[in-house]
């Protein structure tokens, strides 16, 4: 049975607060629900790419330089106007942008539907047993609901994608991670404040846009985010775990091994978190 926790905790600043109840996890969905960046994303960008002609290519390590700008328009936009200034600043680019964009999603639609991305380690097992729990749950991505929904559907069941009870799309928003708008936006729609909830993050853009939010944050550290700092976060972890395929981590600095249930979450929360 979870106990609240009602003690003052001192934070790194000085002050005392009461953390509230857990209430609601948010999870991200590009590269924390599954590898899609490498295994969707990219190659879906890819097939479009050479479709229409182009000469991009965008190989592992450039992708994950590029993953520095979220959102797959702007990315493009972006890659453009580094290689072709002068054809970027052409009147009729975004129509270009978009009309790609939407051929890059149904690629990835497809490849998703094809079975080619599948879940991190303890993603399906926790999101059962925080169900099961009575807590809340909600997506903030900033990928298109429509990606969502196909990879909820393919890689969980038809029905998962109603557990969810917001999902907060980049385009619902003016600005995508790292900007905190959509992790408000769905504290808005949820009625939560920030305190009952702790949000599930594999990028420092998502970290951040969770964090400016002011929500605690679980990290799981993924395939173009290995090498990278996390700052903020209360756990930064290699993934959930599994009972018989433990994560690794550092939870509040300490060092930590197991796999990440509803009750280690609910004791991170409202931690005072390292380096914040
Ligand atoms: C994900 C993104 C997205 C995907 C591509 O970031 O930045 O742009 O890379 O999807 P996060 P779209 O995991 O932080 O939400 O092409 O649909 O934008
Ligand atoms: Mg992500």
């Amino acid at each position: 049975m979870h106990v609240p926790v009602t003690a003052p905790v001192r934070t790194l600043t000085g002050e005392s607060r009461v953390p509230a109840d857990l209430r609601a996890l948010i999870f991200d969905v590009d590269g924390t629900l599954a590898e899609t960046e490498r295994d969707g994303h990219r190659v879906a960008f890819n097939r479009t790419f050479e479709e229409a002609g182009l000469d991009w290519h965008w190989d592992d390590e450039t992708y994950g330089r590029l993953l520095a700008v979220t959102g797959g328009k702007e990315r493009m936009f972006h890659y453009w106007r580094h290689t072709d200034p002068v054809g970027a600043d052409h009147p009729d680019a975004s129509n270009r942008i978009a009309e790609l964009h939407r051929r890059k999603s149904e690629h990835y639609e497809a490849l998703v539907r094809e079975g080619t991305v599948t879940l991190r380690p303890g993603i399906r097992r926790l999101l059962l047993e925080a169900r099961a729990s009575g807590l809340r749950l909600a997506i903030a991505t900033t990928t298109s609901p429509r990606n969502v929904t196909a990879l909820i559907e393919h890689s969980i069941h038809k029905e998962a994608i109603g557990w969810f009870e917001v999902i907060g799309a980049g385009d619902d928003v003016p600005q995508k991670k790292p900007a905190p708008d959509v992790y408000l936006h769905v504290l808005r729609e949820l009625a939560l404040h920030a305190d009952a909830c702790l949000a599930v993050e594999d990028s420092p853009p998502g970290l951040q846009s969770a964090l400016r939010a002011g929500i605690d944050t679980v990290v799981t550290r993924s395939t173009y985010t290995r090498s990278e700092g996390f700052a903020g976060a209360i756990a930064t972890l290699d993934d959930l775990g599994e009972p018989d395929a433990p994560a690794f981590g550092l939870v509040h600095r300490a060092p930590w091994r197991g796999h990440v249930t509803v009750a280690n979450l609910r004791n991170w929360h409202g931690t005072p978190a390292a380096g914040r």
